[in-house]
């Protein structure tokens, strides 16, 4: 893309951004925003995760586009281990994430999240959006090449 272009390109963003009163911006609403509110939360399935020292069980976690879901991350495992699945984390509305019932935290999505040994937990909420198979894996020394890798589909 030549400059000239990029420039413009920049400049229709950042004006339209602007442009909006402050009242507007105050209030504005991503689409997962959107797909969160309007998911029925009763009908929320919950799906769990146990850590195992080098194992995720199970290997192979399956989501229902449009679906509102609670996935448990369990660590059972004598050390901490990672969930680390920035693809997945992009194809997903998320709602929040919640830390054994104690921390709640909000954010547009994650990248990696780690559950720390003998027995923590997280527990991720959300709606899967984009389908595909995602590669889940811990980044911890030589976990994965171990076997602690998965994989997540959304179909
Ligand atoms: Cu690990």
């Amino acid at each position: 893309m030549k400059i000239g272009a990029l420039t413009t390109t920049l400049a229709l963003c950042t004006g339209v951004f602007l442009a909006m009163p402050a009242s507007a911006a105050e209030d504005y609403i991503t689409d997962a925003d959107r797909i969160v509110k309007e998911a029925d939360w009763n009908a929320m399935e919950t799906v769990a995760v146990v850590f195992e020292d080098n194992h995720y069980t199970p290997e192979r976690i399956a989501f229902k586009a449009g679906v509102p879901y609670k996935l448990e991350l369990k660590n059972e495992a004598d050390k901490h281990h990672y969930f680390t699945a920035p693809e997945f984390f992009r194809a997903i509305a998320t709602r929040k994430a919640m830390v054994n019932g104690q921390a709640e935290i909000k954010a547009p999505y994650f990248k990696a999240v780690e559950v720390l040994k003998e027995g923590g937990q997280l527990d991720l909420y959300f709606v899967p959006v984009t389908k595909g198979t995602y590669p889940v894996y811990c980044t911890i020394d030589d976990h994965r090449e171990k076997g602690m890798e998965g994989s997540i589909v959304v179909e």
